[in-house]
């Protein structure tokens, strides 16, 4: 980055928000991208859009208390950061996992405001979560975490105001006692959080939505550079609610799914995953994955999650967390004959590691752009509950499908207008500001 002025916002977050690393590094993907913009953009330097869009608008820390099944009191903290409302709501996930701290929260809450701004619907960025862990824990357990974290959490969000969703730790199963406190504490039922059960107001695809709406995106990707799924080898990281629907919709389009993983290790089986059976274990029995090699002879399972990139694939979607792939994961990848990245997880790739497939021609399709059918999905189910009616599976999909396409050709087409064809990390930072940045301005120094 060479323009002064970004270089000077970047270190005035720097020093405002020490002892956030993924926070600064997805901040700064996005500003060295938007160098271009800027440049020929001086209207927005002079409404000071830059400035205002680095600072969340408002971030909420709060204390959940409760009960353990032994009776000991436990303390989490919970975190929700409203970080742009300029077109909609603030809308985003909530992630349940031990690492969570107010960085990762403003870094997911920050990605958002992008991604949410390049699926066309009317939604701002937002993000939440907590540092507790489900693994482990009873249901009762998780149901009194869920009632302590929404009987603060239900002040801040609203139909109108904030809808949060699912992420990492949060399914079906935490939405609806969420969703239930929420109920009963405002005394209403409003679409106040989507990936709600489908008996209450969920959309159907939902589920579905973010890993269909990877592969929907990727398929784009391929068309546009002469390939398709069909007959590749495929690695989809992670065995979570995006894993899980990635390797299904990559199966459905003609492509073999080798291996996927949890946080302890990896299973391969060069016969195609037996999905049914990852379901059963992930989503049933709520177990580790290496179950499945004892039901699956000519499957292997390797103890460390990040070995999975060593082998060899045509297509890597990596669908767990963030920075899975470092450098040395993408130049085996590289190594090995991989041509496409396209991230189902948020910034699952470091700096370096997009660096090496930019320099080693792997196209790569950026996680704010492939994995926006999860929110957009939930933007339609906002729509659905808003006219009290919902659509058919088919008729979700469709639209999910019409909203990837658009996606694909935002990015394109940014890109090719500043002169970086084929850089869909750029055409998405580029395209998902101008819209939020557009309507800043508009809206005056609020
Ligand atoms: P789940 O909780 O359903 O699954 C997460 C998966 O990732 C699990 O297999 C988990 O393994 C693995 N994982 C989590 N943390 C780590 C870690 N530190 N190291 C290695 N593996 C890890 O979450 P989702 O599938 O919903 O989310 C996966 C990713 O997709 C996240 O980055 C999320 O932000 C992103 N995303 C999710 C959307 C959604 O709609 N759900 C929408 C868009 C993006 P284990 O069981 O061992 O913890
Ligand atoms: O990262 C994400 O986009 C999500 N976890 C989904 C957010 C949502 O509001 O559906």
């Amino acid at each position: 980055m060479t323009n002064q002025y970004l270089i000077d916002v970047l270190e005035s977050v720097k020093k405002r928000n020490p002892g956030e690393p993924e926070f600064i590094q997805a901040l700064t993907e996005v500003l060295e991208s938007l160098e271009p913009v800027i440049e020929k953009r001086p209207d927005l330097v002079a409404a000071g859009v830059i400035e205002r869009l680095v600072e969340p608008e408002r971030q909420i820390i709060f204390r959940v208390p409760w009960v353990d099944d032994n009776g000991k009191v436990q303390v989490n903290r919970g975190f929700r950061i409203q970080y742009n409302s300029a077109i909609g709501p603030y809308k985003g996930g909530i992630r349940l996992h031990p690492s969570v701290n107010l960085g990762i929260i403003k870094f997911l809450g920050f990605e958002q405001i992008f991604k949410n701004s390049l699926t066309t619907l009317p939604m701002g960025g937002g993000k939440g979560g907590s540092d507790f862990d489900p693994k482990g824990k009873s249901d009762g357990e998780v149901m009194r975490f869920c009632q302590s974290f929404m009987t603060e959490l239900c002040r801040h969000v609203g139909a109108d105001l904030d809808v949060p969703a699912g992420d990492i730790g949060t399914g079906a199963r935490e939405i609806g006692y969420m969703f239930g406190q929420y109920k009963r504490i405002r005394n209403e039922f409003t679409g106040v959080l989507t990936g709600k059960g489908l008996t209450y107001g969920g959309s159907l695809a939902r589920t579905q939505a973010t890993g269909f709406g990877v592969c929907y995106f990727t398929n784009e990707v391929l068309k546009a550079n002469g390939m398709s799924f069909e007959g590749k080898k495929v690695i989809v990281s992670g065995s979570g609610n995006v894993a899980i629907y990635c390797n299904q919709k990559a199966t459905e389009l003609g492509a073999t799914v080798i291996a996927m993983s949890d946080s302890n290790g990896y299973i391969y089986d060069p016969n195609g995953i037996d999905l049914a059976a990852v379901k059963q274990i992930k989503e049933v029995e709520r177990k580790r994955i290496k179950e499945y090699v004892a039901t699956h002879p000519g499957s292997t399972y390797t103890e460390g999650c990040a070995g999975i990139w060593s082998l060899p694939c045509d297509i890597a979607l990596p669908c767990a967390t963030q920075n899975e792939i470092d450098k040395a994961s993408a130049e085996l990848l590289a190594a090995n004959g991989c041509k496409v990245v396209c991230e189902g997880a948020n910034m699952p790739s470091t700096p370096e590691a997009i660096a090496v497939y930019f320099e080693k021609g792997i196209i790569y399709g950026p996680a704010k752009a492939c994995n926006a059918g999860g929110v957009a999905t939930s933007g339609l189910e906002m729509s659905q509950n808003s006219m009290r009616y919902s659509w058919s599976f088919e008729e979700v999909d469709a639209k999910l499908q019409d909203i990837m396409k658009s996606i694909f050709k935002a990015c394109d087409d940014a890109a090719r207008e500043y002169g970086m064809e084929g850089n869909y990390m750029a055409g998405a930072n580029i395209a998902g500001f101008l819209k939020v940045a557009e309507a800043m301005k508009a809206q005056g120094c609020v």
